[in-house]
């Protein structure tokens, strides 16, 4: 049996839209997982950071059998293709993934965290995870439709519906 894991993706440079479009085909191709779901597109004002263009971020649920560190390394090897260079924290990035939820694993090490340490505060986050996962209850936060509603501040404008 597999576990439910939640991605988040985000790009806002180049053309973030086909970016973030073609990162959902790719993750829809991962072996050892099978494909849930995927999110819209949405439009998002950067979270912390300053003078950078708009972000487009989704979210797309597979059911991995891989465990949690060969999904991450799965991921950063889609970023890499996708043209991502890591340079300095929070450098506008090409494509961005982030492993948010992997089944109920609870993880404090820095190198991957679980829950996603920051997802809980995120409405670029939480709006395209409640979307394909309206129940979810994230451990130790709360469930993501609450949490949502205290994110009401954060700039965030559905662009794209999916067709999953
Ligand atoms: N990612 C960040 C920091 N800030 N803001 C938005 N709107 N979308 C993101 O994907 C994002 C961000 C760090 O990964
Ligand atoms: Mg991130
Ligand atoms: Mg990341």
């Amino acid at each position: 049996m597999g576990q439910p894991c939640f991605i988040a993706l985000g790009a806002n440079l180049g053309d973030p839209v086909a970016t973030v479009q073609a990162a959902i085909l790719a993750l829809r191709e991962l072996p050892q997982t099978e494909f849930a779901a995927a999110s819209s597109l949405y439009r998002t004002a950067p979270v912390g950071l300053r003078h950078q263009p708009d972000f487009i971020n989704a979210v797309v649920e597979l059911i991995a059998v891989a465990p949690a560190p060969t999904l991450l390394q799965a991921l950063f090897e889609i970023e890499a293709r996708f043209g991502r260079r890591r340079s300095v924290k929070n450098a506008p990035r090409t494509l961005d993934l982030d492993l948010l939820l992997y089944g109920d694993e609870l993880s404090d090490d820095p190198d991957l965290t679980l829950p996603h340490p920051r997802l809980h505060e995120r409405a670029f986050v939480l709006a395209p995870l409640a979307e394909i996962a309206p129940q979810l209850v994230i451990p130790g936060r709360g469930a993501v439709a609450e949490l949502l509603l205290r994110c009401a501040d954060q700039q965030i404008e559905k662009i794209l519906p999916q067709a999953a």
